[in-house]
Order: structure tokens, then C-alpha cells, then sequence
């Protein structure tokens, strides 16, 4: 009797350590990046209600929401660089090529909030970046953030990405959750860019790296749902 028990407590343990286990990680839907805001991505509005579905309608081991969080003198900000034109890459002082936004997701104001709509719940990991496009690492990879360790912490082996902007933080974000090891997903119906031959790039760089291009549907489906 009490080898069956222990048959089956181990048996249920491998179930467990085999199983894959699923993060879902929404990239920085915030007003900024929305139509209206000062980085809009058009369309990019149009993810709320993919992500509030893909959230209640599939199975999520643990939910991540990204927030680009800037403070007001940073240095992709356009504004901070005289003569510099917005969208123009320049060289900083330490050799970084960086790129010229327009000052965009000012920490605590308005457009660094998430949209209206979209659901966040208090058990939702939250992960600001301040200086980077990537949720894992700084843009110089100097430093990372929690992301990966709270990934850890939750045993996930595979990552659900989307978000906005999909050409510059989805897609940088995808491109270190496969360096990290992680099974990689981007959820393009779930994702909308700055425009579409980027977007069509990022894909296809996304794909030579092994990551996963999906619509949200493929992961609702139940009949999908086991292959994924
Ligand atoms: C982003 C440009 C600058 C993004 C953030 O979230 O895609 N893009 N900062
Ligand atoms: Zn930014």
C-alpha cells in the first residue's frame, strides 16, 4: 500500500517537473504608445481586447505586464539633444548609437499608464525598464532586470510575448527570452509595430532566432492548446 502511494506521489512529481509551465508577458501597453499618445503605434489600441481575452480564455501559470518608465531628461528623449531629429539615430558620448524618440512614458504621468481597458490584476507581475527596450536587460545588456529571476521563481519554461511596440521592445524582448532559454512565442495578432516593413523584419529575425510566431486564437483553441 504504501509503495503505491509513493508510486504515486512520484509519479504525479515527474508529471509536475515535465510539464511546461506558461507566462503570458503584455509589452508595454501604455497610453503613450496608443493613438493619441506622444509614440503612438497606430492600431495599437486594437491589443487591449486580445490580450483581455487571451488572459480569461487560456491557461496562464503567471502574467508579467511590462511599463516603459522613462524619467523626464532621458537620453532617447529628443527634446534632450539640441539639433537632434526625432526618429534619427545619434552617437552618445560612450559610443552608443541610440535613437531619438519623442519624450514618451514620463514616469507617473499620464501616458505611462496603462491603457484604461486593459485588465491588470493585483497578482500581475509588474516590470518597469527604465533605460531599455528589452523587459529582461538594459539596451547595453549591462544590467538586467527582475523579470528573469521572478520567471524563475515561478518554474517557466515557456514565454508568451506581445505587445507594443512589436519592431523595437516585443520584439527585443523575444530576442532575450530565447537567449535565456525560454521556449519563445510572439503573439502578432497581440502585437502591432511602428510600421510594416519593420514589423515584417523583426518577424522574420524573430523566427531565424526559433522563436514562435502565433495568433491568439491558436493558443485559445482547446484543440491547439496541448500542441503549443
Ligand atoms: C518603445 C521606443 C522607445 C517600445 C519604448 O515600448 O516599443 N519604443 N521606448
Ligand atoms: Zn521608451
Amino acid at each position: 500500500m504504501n509503495l503505491v502511494v509513493l508510486l504515486g506521489v512520484t509519479l504525479l512529481l515527474l508529471a509536475h517537473l515535465s510539464s511546461a509551465k506558461r507566462a503570458l508577458i503584455i509589452v508595454d501597453v501604455q497610453n503613450d504608445f496608443l493613438p493619441g499618445g506622444s509614440l503612438a503605434v497606430s492600431e495599437a489600441d486594437k491589443v487591449v481586447p486580445v490580450f483581455n481575452k487571451l488572459r480569461k480564455e487560456a491557461h496562464w501559470d503567471k502574467i508579467f505586464q511590462t511599463q516603459d518608465w522613462h524619467v523626464e531628461k532621458h537620453v532617447s528623449f529628443v527634446n534632450n539633444h539640441e539639433g537632434a531629429e526625432v526618429f534619427s539615430t545619434v552617437k552618445l558620448e560612450d559610443g552608443t548609437e541610440q535613437r531619438m524618440w519623442p519624450a514618451h512614458c514620463v514616469q507617473n504621468t499620464k501616458g505611462a499608464e496603462f491603457h484604461p481597458d486593459l485588465i491588470v490584476e493585483e497578482t500581475d507581475e509588474k516590470n518597469q525598464t527604465v533605460d531599455s527596450y528589452s523587459g529582461f536587460f538594459d539596451n547595453n545588456k549591462a544590467s538586467q532586470t527582475e523579470l528573469h529571476e521572478k520567471l524563475q521563481e515561478e518554474n517557466i519554461t515557456e514565454v508568451y510575448i506581445g505587445g507594443v511596440a512589436l519592431d523595437v521592445c516585443v520584439m527585443s524582448t523575444c530576442v532575450h527570452a530565447v537567449e535565456l532559454g525560454y521556449k519563445t512565442y510572439v503573439i502578432e495578432d497581440a502585437s502591432k509595430g511602428l510600421s510594416k516593413e519593420s514589423v515584417d523584419a523583426a518577424l522574420a529575425k524573430l523566427v531565424s532566432l526559433g522563436v514562435t510566431v502565433v495568433n491568439s486564437s491558436d493558443i485559445i483553441m482547446p484543440s491547439n492548446k496541448d500542441e503549443l
